[in-house]
């Protein structure tokens, strides 16, 4: 199976040389691919240093900055591009272990269509966290399982998953290319609700948060993420196999 790390990054410029170490060795990856979302640091010229080093590194990069859920989806179409069979996104910050990569593989390869890091099942853990964090992740899936419910899921709004591509390629197609409407941190929870319509499978992995090597700013706008996740519960649902779930946007409704 080719696996593609879609690493979306702005303003990662301190990450970047713990993001080469850590995949350095990683066997389980064939293309990184950093997409560098109009940074105004040293991000992209780091990624060139990086790829001088690593054969495996492609870079996508744009100006100006258009928000996580874009670049996410900028990624998935380049990775679709390169016909890969899984899509691993993670953050970019170096809280995130990629040793979680090939047990997520593994899982697609045994069925799942989608695979998340979870920090809310047995075996998972944060560390470095302010309490108000916590309670913003543990209160966002509590508040999104009340309104949507999707089987096997407890984490709704981490960035670290795994995508079968062709699940990914069928959403992409289906929606005229378009898989969130949100620009801002709740466009992960919805990019999560509107695959669910295509019934996909959903596993978790227990993940280990380690916030505290986070070297860059947090770039989550609170206020504004717990708006869009109030707009996402305020939106028509759709009931699939894998739950209750949003409908795939199409081009002229779902749309803002
Ligand atoms: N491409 C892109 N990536 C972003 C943007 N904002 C944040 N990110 C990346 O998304 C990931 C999550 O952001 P982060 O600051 O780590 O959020 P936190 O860990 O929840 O505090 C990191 O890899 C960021 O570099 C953005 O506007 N565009
Ligand atoms: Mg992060």
């Amino acid at each position: 199976m080719l696996v593609i790390l879609v690493l979306p990054m702005f303003n990662e410029e301190q990450s970047i040389p713990l993001l080469a170490e850590s995949t350095r060795t990683l066997q389980s990856v064939d293309v990184i691919l950093a997409v560098n979302d109009g940074s105004t640091d040293s991000t992209l010229g780091k990624l060139k240093r990086w790829q001088t080093i690593e054969p495996r590194l492609k870079i996508l990069s744009y100006t100006p900055n258009q928000g996580l859920p874009k670049a996410l989806t900028a990624g998935f179409r380049k990775a679709l591009e390169m016909d890969v069979d899984v899509i691993v996104t993670m953050d970019s910050d170096a809280t995130h272990s990629t040793e979680l990569i090939a047990a997520m593989v593994r899982k697609i390869r045994e069925g799942s269509d989608i695979v998340i890091a979870s920090r809310h099942v047995l075996g998972s853990s944060e560390t470095g966290l302010s309490a108000f964090r916590k309670l913003l992740s543990w209160g966002a899936s509590r508040l999104m399982r009340l309104f949507f419910s999707i089987k096997g899921l407890r984490d709704y709004s981490t960035n670290y998953r795994a995508y079968r591509a062709s699940l990914v390629r069928e959403a992409l197609a289906r929606s005229g290319g378009r898989l969130v409407t949100a620009d801002d941190f709740s466009g992960v929870v919805e990019l999560l609700l509107r695959l669910c319509s295509l019934s996909p499978r959903i596993s978790e992995v227990p993940l280990e948060l380690h916030y505290e090597a986070k070297l860059s700013s947090s770039k989550v706008r609170i206020m504004k993420t717990i708006l869009g996740y109030l707009r996402l519960i305020a939106q028509p649902k759709v009931v699939s196999r894998a739950g209750v779930c949003l409908p795939l946007l199409t081009d002229n409704r779902n749309t803002r």
